[in-house]
């Protein structure tokens, strides 16, 4: 059985993470049982050190950075442990290659799993960082909100320069440029996926890819965090001729939280 490390927070749902909203996604497109274990930020590095999973990058600071989605496969019967990762492209590589008779999520040319590999969202995303960390924020447990408000103060550092979440400005009139902003980018996407959509709906037209995934966990990370009846979720679903109110309302078979 694979248990599955995700962040939980004080949401109905729960989860509500982008990244690991990847694995979740994978694992519930190819039906593969497994459990949630619910971390809490502060305590990710000790979690998958103690399970042998190592760090995925450096924070700005030069420390490790642990992070999730990560998995542990144990063999019900024998215990033994069959892989223990974190990483979403790794792990959803390794479902491929270990569960053969599930649906795949990554084409099986060289050239197409290259592509998959190389698809990035939120790198020409800016906007979206500051708008939803900053509610992310509040509606996370206790235990990892100052985590959270150091660590992506961190990451936002070049663009701000402050220590703690908190201090970056976010006034009327910084969210109207950031969202006006953002509305740019969710345009740049759209006009991305439109070159290899064929007309679909999917990355890839009728077929989902983990580049779906990938689009998906963006968008439910913002229907969660702003609230699926906000006035700030009900501006993004339609735009881009509706694209993503649509593209998420397709996944919705796959949205279950164990
Ligand atoms: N490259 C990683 C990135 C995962 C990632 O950054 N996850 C965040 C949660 S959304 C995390 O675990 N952060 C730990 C921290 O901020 O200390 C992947 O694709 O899985």
């Amino acid at each position: 059985m694979i248990t599955f490390f995700d962040i939980p927070s004080t949401l109905p749902a729960n989860a509500w993470s982008l990244n690991t909203w990847r694995i979740r996604f994978t694992l519930n497109y190819k039906r593969i049982p497994y459990k949630t274990e619910w971390v809490e930020y502060p305590d990710i590095a000790a979690v998958l050190k103690k399970h042998g999973i190592g760090p995925t990058d450096e924070n700005r600071d030069g420390t490790t950075y642990y992070s999730v989605p990560a998995i542990l496969d144990v063999d019900d019967t024998t215990g033994e442990v069959k892989a223990a990762l974190a990483d979403s492209i790794p792990i959803a590589e390794y479902l491929e290659k270990v569960y053969p008779a599930t649906p795949r999520v990554f084409p099986e040319d060289e050239e197409g799993l290259e592509e998959q590999k190389a698809f990035r969202v939120l790198r020409e995303m800016v906007p979206i960082f500051t708008i939803m960390c900053k509610a992310t924020l509040p509606v996370l447990n206790e235990a990892s909100r100052d985590h959270f408000s150091k660590a992506r103060a961190m990451d936002l550092y070049e663009l701000y320069e402050v220590d703690r979440l908190e201090d970056v400005p976010y006034g009327e009139e910084e969210k109207r440029v950031l969202w006006r902003d953002l509305e740019v980018c969710f345009g740049k996407l759209d006009e991305k996926v439109a070159k290899t959509d064929g007309a679909g709906v999917w990355f890839k037209g009728d077929r989902i890819t983990f580049a779906d995934f990938v689009i998906g966990g963006v968008l439910i990370w913002m229907r969660t965090i702003l609230g699926e009846n906000s006035e700030e979720w009900a501006r993004v679903s339609p735009w881009n001729g509706g694209r993503w109110g649509r593209f998420l309302e397709g996944l919705k078979d796959y949205e279950t939280v164990i």
